[in-house]
C-alpha cells in the first residue's frame, strides 16, 4: 500500500494559497477540526472564537443567519483579527449556487464576503461560471472555494454522476478550488482537501434530517481530511473541552492513517 502523504507534504504540492495555508496550519497546530459557529449573534461568535481559536484550523460562518436588527458587519472584521492572531482561517459557508453574475454580487457586495473570508462554499449545479465569478470577485487577494460534492442530509438529491461532474469542474479549476465538502475521500489528487460536516462523537440522526458520523469513521474509514463540528461544540456544556475532544479524536485518526 502506497504511503499516505501528510498535510505538510501536500502543502508543497498545492498551488492554491488558501489550501496551502490550511495544510500548514493543520500541521503547525496539530488540528484538522473546523468549528461551525452557528450561534445566534456575532458577539457570541466572537467570544467563542477567542476561546476555541487555539484548537481549530478554521471557523465556519453563515453571515446571513444573524438577525438584521442590530447587525454590525464590523464585528466580522474583529473576527478577522482574532483569526490572524490565533492562526486560523475563515470559511464563509455561503453555498453559492446561482449564475455567475448574481454570485459575483453576493460575494463582493452584500456582506463584502470577498474581503474577510479566506474561502467560501459553492454548489457547482449552475456550472463553472460560479467559480469564474468568485475568481473575479477575489481580485488579487488569496482566496479559494470548496465545492459541495456530497451532502450529509437525509434524502439529498446528490447522485454519483453529479459528484463526478463536480470533481471534473474542480480539476478544470484547480487553481481556485481548494477541495470538497463531502462524505468521504473522492479524489487522489493531493492538492484537494476533503472536508466533512455532520460529525459528532456519537453517530446517528440529528434534527431536521442531519446525519452524524464519528471523527474516526470520517477520517480513518472514509479517508476525509478535515471534520466540521457545529452543535457538538456550541451546544456542549463546556465548548472548550468539547473542542479539544473533537480535535484530539480527529487528529489521532489522521495520524493512524500515516
Ligand atoms: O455540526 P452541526 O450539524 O451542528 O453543523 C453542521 C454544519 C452546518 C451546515 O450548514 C453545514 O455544516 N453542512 C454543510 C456545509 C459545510 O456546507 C454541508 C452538508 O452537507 N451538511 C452540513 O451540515 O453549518
Amino acid at each position: 500500500q502506497a504511503k499516505q502523504l501528510n498535510f505538510q507534504e501536500r502543502a508543497l504540492l498545492t498551488a492554491n494559497p488558501v489550501a496551502k495555508k490550511l495544510l500548514n496550519i493543520m500541521t503547525q497546530k496539530s488540528t484538522n477540526l473546523i468549528f461551525s459557529a452557528d450561534v445566534d449573534s456575532l458577539d457570541t461568535l466572537l467570544d467563542l472564537a477567542s476561546i476555541v481559536g487555539p484548537h481549530i484550523c478554521a471557523i465556519k460562518t453563515h453571515i446571513n443567519t444573524f438577525a438584521v436588527e442590530n447587525f454590525k458587519l464590523d464585528l466580522i472584521y474583529k473576527l478577522r483579527n482574532v483569526a490572524d492572531e490565533q492562526n486560523f482561517l475563515i470559511l464563509e459557508d455561503s453555498k453559492f449556487a446561482d449564475i455567475g453574475n448574481t454570485v459575483y454580487k453576493q460575494y463582493v457586495d452584500g456582506y463584502h464576503i470577498c474581503e474577510w473570508a479566506d474561502f467560501v462554499t459553492a454548489h457547482a449545479v449552475s456550472g463553472p461560471g460560479v467559480i469564474e465569478a468568485l475568481v473575479k470577485g477575489s481580485g488579487n487577494r488569496d482566496r479559494a472555494c470548496l465545492l459541495i460534492a456530497q451532502m450529509s442530509s437525509d434524502g439529498n438529491l446528490v447522485s454519483e454522476a453529479y459528484t463526478n461532474g463536480v470533481l471534473k469542474i474542480a480539476e478544470d479549476h484547480s487553481g481556485f478550488v481548494a477541495g470538497f465538502i463531502c462524505r468521504q475521500k473522492l479524489s487522489s489528487k493531493p492538492n484537494f482537501i476533503h472536508i466533512t460536516p455532520g460529525v459528532k462523537l456519537a453517530a446517528g440522526m440529528g434534527t431536521l434530517g442531519q446525519q452524524y458520523l464519528t471523527p474516526d469513521e470520517v477520517i480513518k474509514n472514509r479517508q476525509s481530511d478535515v471534520v466540521i463540528v457545529g452543535s457538538g461544540i456550541y451546544q456542549a456544556e463546556d465548548p472548550l473541552a468539547a473542542t479539544i475532544a473533537y480535535k484530539e479524536a480527529a487528529f489521532a485518526a489522521y495520524n493512524d492513517l500515516l
